[in-house]
């Protein structure tokens, strides 16, 4: 476009506007060259449309981006104004093509990679990012079938630094019990045995530097005995050995978290014989002994799920609250941390409640729960007690509560799990019986803002218990178990 047709822009007072910087706006300096990093979340308000700069310029199509990077030629001491400069165009500062080397030759140097369309600042030892376009959830592809050793309950996806990453399996049966699988060259392959009871979920944390895996038991061992066991990381040995055995009452699930610097992990006991109005169990680990011992005990009915989580300086433990005996539809509860033990702090309906989710999105806190199953010995049956509503809950600052924010229809839901790609955020829900079948769709819900979360893939599965979601340099995917099948499915999420 000629020169007649450029208008005049004060760039500046796009991204440096009186007040201060833009929102989402950072600037770098490296020796004479500054570069304006713009934070991923909202590069758009940044944007202006290309005919404000240009007039009858029909090569420059709106979609196409320019990236202006600006040298200042002298900083002047304390004044209230800036001198920057275009870059002269026989300056090599600006490299293309795949990853070059970042060290103090390279140092105030501009690296464009195409492939990611990001632009990076060498700092004279790494490369900043300066600009990054968000990938993009496209599809979903099958990517591993995890043959397990057998129908699988929960799944723990972690990583143990200089180690590697690792899924435990929570398996039906003994032997062989369940597994421990590290990611190797792309796929999980076998990498531990460990006897357990009908398992149902492992829970991975760390306390310093002792790293710990505990799984919830169901069931007694063959000489009648029932706990479940927390294992410890052995450097040496590189597997996880048994630490401490604790009684548990078919134990569903374990939650670990911290306060105030102390570390604790909670059981969900969910029944003693056939009564299921029994004491969840929270323990303290005692750094003296190095054991965790009984702190406190909550009242829970068919409990399965504890879900952990922090809002500024409160902290909050919500139960999911399956069966009392009688019904499903009753409350489960929300607890906070308030002088030294937790308190009821709201208490919400739910139908069988198999999972509790907690997520963020911007500075909207939301919670979610999975509803499995609506039964009432003194009402008449529905037409289906499966296919009902799981709904998501927001917290209201001002009423200081959990509101419903959106109901969605789920089929006998066990598991809910939140993940994002580039900037946007997703839910996917385990959907494991319809009132007919154990072959149904899980469904991935993406969030729209105003919308809420809105249907976008149909995954086939089969008596889906949990979901996982993890990232490797190589990409994101998705976990999922069947407690229908001996059978666990790695899908790789595709982007653009
Ligand atoms: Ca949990
Ligand atoms: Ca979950
Ligand atoms: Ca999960």
């Amino acid at each position: 476009c000629q020169t007649p047709y450029l208008r005049p822009l004060d760039i500046l007072s796009e991204v440096v506007p009186a007040g201060g910087l833009a929102h989402g706006m950072r600037v770098f300096q490296v020796q004479g060259v500054r570069g304006f990093q713009l934070a991923a979340s909202r590069p758009r308000a940044l944007c202006f449309p290309a005919s404000r700069l240009f007039i009858h310029c029909d090569r420059f199509p709106e979609e196409f981006s320019i990236i202006i990077t600006l040298r200042v030629l002298s900083v002047p001491a304390k004044r209230n104004e800036y001198v920057f400069t275009l870059m002269a165009e026989e300056s090599p500062s600006v490299t293309l093509g795949s990853r070059p080397p970042c060290t103090m030759q390279e140092k105030a140097q501009f690296w464009f990679n195409a492939s990611r369309r990001g632009l990076y600042l060498c700092n004279g030892s790494a490369w900043i990012s300066m600009l990054e376009v968000k990938q993009r959830l496209d599809y979903v592809e099958e990517y591993q079938n995890l043959v397990t050793n057998s129908e699988t309950m929960g799944v723990e996806v972690f990583t143990i630094p200089k180690v590697g990453l690792f899924a435990a399996t929570a398996n039906r049966y003994t032997p062989p019990g369940s597994a421990i699988y590290k990611w190797t060259d792309g796929k999980f392959v076998p990498y531990q045995n460990i006897p357990t009871y009908q398992a149902q979920s492992w829970k991975y944390f760390t306390i310093g530097k002792k790293i710990f895996l505990a799984v919830a038991n169901f069931e007694q061992n063959d000489r009648g005995q029932e706990f479940s066991v927390i294992y410890k990381w052995s450097r040496r040995k590189e597997k996880f050995v048994p630490y401490q055995r604790i009684t548990t009452h078919s134990a569903r699930d374990w939650e670990a978290f911290v306060i105030e610097g102390e570390a604790f992990l909670a059981v969900v006991n969910h029944r003693e014989g056939n009564n299921h109005n029994i004491d969840s169990v929270i323990y303290r680990w005692n750094p003296r002994t190095g054991l965790f011992e009984t702190n406190q005990t909550i009242p829970t009915s068919g409990a399965y799920d504890w879900e952990f989580f922090t809002i500024g300086p409160y902290s909050f433990l919500a139960v999911a609250n399956t069966f009392n005996g009688t019904s499903t539809k009753i409350y489960s509860h929300i607890y906070i941390w308030l002088s030294g033990s937790f308190q009821l702090f709201q208490s919400i309906l739910t139908f069988g409640a198999a999972d509790w989710e907690v997520f963020h999105i911007g500075d909207r806190v939301f919670l979610a729960v999975a509803n499995s199953h609506s039964y009432d010995s003194g009402m008449p049956a529905p037409s289906n007690f499966y296919a009902i509503n799981s709904s998501i809950y927001e917290l209201n600052v001002t009423a200081q509560m959990f509101v419903k924010f959106q109901d969605l229809l789920t089929y006998s839901a066990l598991d809910w799990e939140f993940f994002s790609v580039g900037d946007d955020s997703f839910l996917v829900v385990a959907n494991s019986f319809d009132g007919f079948t154990f072959s149904v769709n899980s469904i991935i819900y993406r969030w729209q803002g105003y919308e809420g979360f809105v249907a976008a893939h149909h995954l086939p599965t089969v008596g889906c218990r949990d979901w996982e979601a993890f990232h490797t340099t190589e990409g994101s995917y998705l976990l999922y178990t069947s407690a229908k099948e001996p059978l666990s499915k790695v899908l790789k999420l595709k982007t653009t």
